[in-house]
């Protein structure tokens, strides 16, 4: 019994320490030198090449490095095995500092005062308060509930939006009937929602025209959740005042793409969050443990539902 390591982003030996120090015994391989693939019972991965996954005949479960599935639900011959996704403490706090300084950039305003510095334009405007900015968080998971719960520390009046509703202390809205009042209500409007089918393109013109004129969008959850003509048409009209995003539909996005130019847009390279092998690793132990043990895994992915 072997664990096969797969990724392109994440460091295989400060994972291999980090899940050696919680399972001495563990065999950790790190792909390609992986051997036989009949030995490879456990596979911890991160965008594996497509089909891959099927070569491994022994698998019993697939370890996600990411919270976000989409991609590995989609994979050729994915094996019909448990799969887990990432929850870890570090990745909800990075998600929480990214989301909350993208909020607090456009709120303070920063966003303008690049564009006006590179005018060289001293443009003074009374400070707003955070307590005249709404913003609505779509998605109450394990991100986007540690990011809504620590922007209404900061005193936004926050909401949020999921299937079911929630008792975090927020204002809930929850499912299609609730996304019209949620819009109507939200400055800024963060995208943490799972991409699947009930959700890809989600942030599109009929969205952007249920919120405020003038209202601000943080995507930090997949690409495909918005449609890129709709944002720029919304941006270019002022129904929108920008946009930050951390994700997009083309990574690396193509330097020909408009988005890199807008002066309304910030783009980062997909680095919102992540998790951290020293605080994720005990959490992936206990679904090796589990998934050699027979029992479910921790934070398993229901697959029809996509998430
Ligand atoms: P969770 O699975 O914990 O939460 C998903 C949330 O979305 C739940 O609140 C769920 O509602 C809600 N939801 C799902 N479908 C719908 C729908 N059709 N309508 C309304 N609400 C819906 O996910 P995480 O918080 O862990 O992660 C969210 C996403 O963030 C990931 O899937 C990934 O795409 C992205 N991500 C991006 C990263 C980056 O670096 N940019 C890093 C990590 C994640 P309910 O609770 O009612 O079921
Ligand atoms: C994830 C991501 O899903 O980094 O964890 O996008």
């Amino acid at each position: 019994m072997a664990l096969m390591f797969l990724s392109a982003d994440d460091p295989p030996e400060a994972w291999r320490a980090a899940l050696l120090a919680v399972i001495p015994d563990l065999d950790f391989r790190i792909w390609p030198e992986v051997g036989d693939p009949a030995e490879i019972d456990i596979a911890l991965v991160w965008q594996p090449p497509p089909g891959e996954l099927a070569r491994y005949p022994n698998l019993r479960a697939i370890l996600s490095l990411g919270a976000g599935i989409d991609g590995l639900l989609a994979q050729p011959g994915l094996p019909d095995v448990p799969i887990a996704r990432m929850v870890d403490p570090s990745l909800t706090r990075t998600m929480t500092e990214y989301v909350l300084l993208a909020a607090l950039r456009h709120h303070r305003q920063f966003d303008r005062f690049e564009r006006e510095q590179r005018a060289v334009r001293w443009s003074y405007a009374f400070p707003p308060q955070a307590a005249d900015r709404r913003v609505g968080v779509m998605g109450l998971g394990m991100l986007g509930a540690a990011a809504a719960v620590s922007l209404a520390a900061h005193g936004f009046p926050v909401a949020g939006w999921s299937r079911e509703a929630k008792q975090l202390g927020i204002d809930s809205f929850a499912g299609c009937d609730g996304l019209a009042a949620f819009l109507a209500r939200t400055d800024i409007l963060v995208c943490l929602l799972p991409l699947t089918r009930d959700t890809a393109g989600i942030l599109n013109a009929g969205t952007f025209a249920g919120l405020p004129r003038g209202a601000y969008v943080i995507n930090v959850a997949r690409g495909a959740h918005l449609v890129e003509a709709d944002l720029i048409a919304a941006l270019d009209s002022g129904q929108l005042a920008g946009a930050t995003l951390d994700v997009l539909g083309e990574e690396p996005l193509p330097p020909e793409n408009p988005l890199w130019r807008h002066p309304k847009v910030l783009i980062t390279p997909h680095v919102a969050s992540y998790a951290s092998p020293r605080t994720a690793a005990e959490g992936v132990a206990e679904n090796i443990r589990r998934a050699r043990t027979g029992q479910p895994l921790l934070h398993q992915v229901d697959r029809e539902r996509g998430y």
